[in-house]
């Protein structure tokens, strides 16, 4: 039996929109790991209860139960080793962990401008609890929290600048093929294009034509997996 991935999802159960269980998928379909996905509500504390701990992404692997985007990407590193490398070795390993680093920033960067939007793809079971939770993270209501979006949106785009310094020269932040480095970012913009509407990237933007490069990547993985209801 291959891997089982518990996967963040919306009211509709393909919609699959964690920043940080894209990374999971990316990095799985990078060393051609088969997966079952299964979805999960915030709310379904209890089934991802052997994990110890209360957060997606999980996997569990012949038994072994694994949680934290960055503890499955080493595991699956150090578990096939002769798979594809994530990494490219023990120094790609420490560097990449700035960039894992930086996707959880830019998570807490782009949750003020999808915040309202994530709620309103939520199952109800999810409604309230993410309504509540994340109302006493921010301290306001998320209709407050999210207002005047447009008005942050330069700044938010001029913090993108040294990725685009980097782009430059190289296709992806792995250099010519995509890395781990790649799928910790990839996670936070798909996150918004899974939920959101509101263009947090204009399209000529270096950044904006990285990640269509990654939309494509392993069949379009990213492109084809269903959105918010765009109607
Ligand atoms: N550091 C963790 C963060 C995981 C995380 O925050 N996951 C969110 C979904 S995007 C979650 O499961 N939240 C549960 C909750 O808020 O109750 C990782 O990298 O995997």
């Amino acid at each position: 039996m291959g891997i089982i991935l518990y996967d963040l999802a919306g009211e509709d159960p393909s919609l699959r929109f964690s920043p940080y269980c894209w990374r999971t998928r990316l990095a799985l379909a990078h060393k051609g790991l088969e997966v079952e996905t299964i979805p999960w509500r915030f709310t379904e504390k209890d089934v991802i209860a052997p994990s110890m701990q209360g957060r997606v992404p999980v996997i569990v692997d012949g038994g072994r139960w694994i949680s934290d985007s960055w503890a499955i990407a080493t595991y699956l590193e150090l578990t096939y080793p002769d798979n594809p490398t994530l990494f490219s070795g023990m120094a790609g390993l420490a560097l990449s962990r700035l960039y894992s680093a930086h996707a959880d920033i830019l998570v807490g960067t782009i949750f003020p401008f999808i915040a309202l939007d994530i709620f309103a793809n939520l199952h109800e079971k999810d409604s309230q609890y993410f309504r509540s939770s994340r109302e006493a993270r921010v301290g306001k209501p998320l209709e407050a929290f999210v207002a005047g979006r447009q008005d942050r949106l330069a700044p938010f785009r001029e913090s993108l600048a040294p990725f685009r310094l980097v782009l430059k020269t190289q296709p992806f932040f792995g250099g010519e093929q995509p890395l781990y480095a790649d799928y910790a970012l990839f996670g936070p913009f798909q996150w918004a294009r899974c939920t959101s509407s509101f263009a947090l990237l204009e399209g000529t933007d270096p950044m904006h034509a990285w990640f269509e490069r990654m939309l494509d990547l392993f069949d379009g993985l990213g492109r084809n997996a269903p959105a918010y209801n765009r109607a």
